[in-house]
């Protein structure tokens, strides 16, 4: 059984979090989801930015000035989120989306699910307590057939698949060397921790409508990567955790010129003019 390398390390009673949220032209729902953020248990937040065409930068730096901001070095979901890992320096690591879906103020769940001795927490719209207003009836269908595809070839017992909301200690990210671009990401975060022999616990999660603009997502084309990363995941050997194997070149914006920046987690959303 594979050994998840630092477990003995965790600080369990005060981790520090860190929130990664991928973002492509939000800037109309950052401020709803900044808002729902409890800075106060957060060490970092990180935009992982796929180089919006509107402002979603100097958005979220006006809300919230220390936010950290990284580029990602290629296209899509999942090159943010490896990007965004890679960058995260807390002993937590939450994923969540920047549409207004997701609601930060669940972190704390999340968290105490690791807590209480899971490596991964993983969200869930299909359990008691949670919901999707989100979701579609083809995407519903496709993630149905999908999450059952997984626990037959994995011997898993998700619900849920393909949702954007998880946390794990940062320990973790050596079993997962994310190696992929797009929406397959969740699939195959999650398959990885499953073939890592993991202690997976699922967290209801409501998941609502994203609040302005478009899902990137193309049900079509993004389902057949995922069926394709489910069968792929089953020929490669991914169990022992690699050190270092699935770090991307991502690129750092600097830090805002205020004095206050570092001291804005104690002072959570703090104005500053970009
Ligand atoms: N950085 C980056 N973020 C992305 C990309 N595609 C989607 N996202 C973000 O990932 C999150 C989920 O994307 P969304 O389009 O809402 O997909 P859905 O929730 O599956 O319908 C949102 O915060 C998006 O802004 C991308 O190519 N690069
Ligand atoms: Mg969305």
């Amino acid at each position: 059984m594979p050994i998840v390398k630092a477990r003995k390390s965790r600080a369990r009673v005060h981790p520090s979090v860190s929130v990664v949220m991928p973002t492509l032209n939000e800037a109309a729902n950052l401020p709803h989801v900044f808002s729902r953020i409890p800075f106060e248990d957060i060490h970092e937040v990180i935009i992982v930015d796929g180089h919006s065409s509107d402002d979603t930068v100097a958005m979220a730096r006006s809300l919230h000035p220390a936010v950290r901001v990284v580029l990602q070095d290629r296209k899509g979901k999942g090159n943010a989120l490896a990007c965004g890992f890679a960058a995260a320096r807390g002993d937590i690591i939450v994923m969540i989306d920047g549409d207004g879906s997701t609601d930060p103020a669940e972190i704390p769940r999340y968290v105490d699910a690791l807590k209480a001795g899971a490596d991964f927490a993983k969200g869930s719209r299909f359990m008691d307590g949670a919901g999707s207003s989100d979701i579609t009836p083809l995407r519903d269908w496709g993630n149905r057939f999908l999450n059952r595809a997984v626990n037959t070839l994995y011997g898993t017992h998700y619900t849920d698949l393909c949702y954007g909301y998880n946390a794990f200690w940062s320990d973790v990210l050596s079993h997962m060397q994310i190696t992929c671009d797009g929406f397959e990401v969740e699939t195959l975060i999650n398959v990885r921790v499953a073939k890592a022999g993991l202690t997976i616990t699922e967290v209801p999660s409501i998941e609502r409508e994203r609040l302005h603009g478009e899902s990137k997502l193309r049900p079509m084309r993004d389902g057949s990567r995922v069926l394709r990363t489910i069968l792929r995941e089953r020929l490669i050997d991914t169990r022992e955790p690699v050190e270092g194997g699935w770090q991307p070149a991502f690129r750092e914006l600097g830090e805002l010129p205020c004095e206050d920046a570092s001291r804005a987690f104690a002072e959570p959303r703090a104005q500053v003019s970009v």
